[in-house]
């Protein structure tokens, strides 16, 4: 008897093994959140990452102003569709504006015309065949969600008041969220925390802070990318060498877009934002996270869209949620996957 339940337990176990990983078995349903531009812009490479990964099941783009206009972003992730062969990936247009910040004076001149009404540009090769989806990346958001409730991720790259209008507008929609995945803020209480668009802000959450501290106070579990992790990432030359090695239509437009930027200065190197955030979906184990409570101040003044986080609730940030924040990262090994899957056939 005891020996065939030892057999028994044995043969479970030899099955166990031999099956695949759960993550090779069902790839993680994720919705790509994005202020799209064309590559070397980070969600243009972040978004072929995500596609060419099969831990990962994109199931629709949703657009966002940020980096650019909205229109752009529809415009490019279009057409950037189209140059990986996945036009089966519906695209749905989001928030043309941030739900309160307004274009100013200091704002316009800086980086990103998320308040641009301007005709997007051509993108490489001419704007896409492919049209965008009827509805609004909202409606899909909710619709998606209430489908596969707890099982659908939004990888956030962009702004994020296409998710903090969806959780507005649809009752319940937190708790059928299984994660939302963040590049954004900067936390001073960590290494490196500065910010990039003020001394402390970082630009994502900067564009809409009221829609950054509606989602952290959400409810939903959050990962966040915060700037104290991209910059242990550095691009540079040696790693586009490797990816235009190989040729594919990905890759053409990679030499295309960054070819001249390499031949005038062979030593820039950039920053990896929203690569990052996906590339830390694909592999929890490629960055370090500690837990934090993360708030967001939306009050005008020098500290608007501020992300600020601390081990405990503090005076001022009753209702702030904990999260999941990055801090480290092993880049080689970050960097060989997201080369290996950006060069794939
Ligand atoms: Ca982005």
């Amino acid at each position: 008897m005891q020996k065939r339940v030892f057999a028994a337990a044995l043969a479970a176990a030899v099955t166990l093994s031999l099956s695949p990983p759960a993550s090779a078995q069902t790839p993680q349903k994720i919705i790509f959140d994005t202020d799209f531009v064309v590559p070397p812009q980070d969600d243009g490479t972040a978004l072929i990452l995500a596609l060419k990964s099969p831990e990962l099941q994109v199931l629709g783009v949703t657009t966002v102003a940020g980096n650019d206009s909205m229109e752009r972003a529809t415009s490019d992730a279009l057409r950037v569709l189209e140059i990986v062969g996945r036009t089966d990936v519906p695209v749905y247009r989001g928030a043309n504006m941030p739900l309160r910040h307004e274009k100013s004076e200091w704002s316009a001149p800086l980086h990103g015309k998320w308040w641009s009404d301007d005709p997007p540009p051509a993108p490489p090769g001419g704007f896409a065949t492919k049209q965008a989806e009827a509805g609004s990346a909202m409606d899909f958001i909710i619709r998606t969600i209430n489908a596969n409730p707890g099982q659908v991720t939004i990888a956030a790259i962009g702004p994020l008041t296409n998710i903090a209008m969806a959780l507005r507008y649809e009752p319940g929609l937190a708790a059928r969220i299984k994660r939302i995945a963040i590049m954004g803020g900067a936390v001073a209480s960590l290494a490196d925390g500065a910010g990039n668009m003020t001394p402390n802000a970082e630009f994502n959450i900067w564009v809409d802070p009221e829609a950054a501290r509606t989602v952290f106070r959400s409810g939903v579990p959050i990962s966040l990318t915060p700037l104290n992790v991209t910059r242990k990432t550095k691009f540079s030359k040696e790693w586009y060498d490797k990816i235009v090695a190989v040729d594919t239509p990905v890759t053409a437009l990679l030499k295309e877009r960054m070819g001249p930027g390499f031949a005038r200065d062979p030593n820039r190197a950039g920053q990896m934002y929203d690569q990052l955030t996906i590339g830390a979906l694909i592999d929890p184990t490629l960055v370090k996270t500690v837990e934090l409570f993360v708030d967001v101040d939306d009050h005008p003044g020098p500290s608007y869209g501020v992300t600020v986080g601390g081990q405990k609730i503090w005076e001022g940030a009753e209702g702030a949620k904990q999260m999941s924040v990055q801090y480290d990262v092993d880049f080689d090994r970050f960097i060989r996957l997201f080369v290996d899957r950006i060069t794939r056939k």
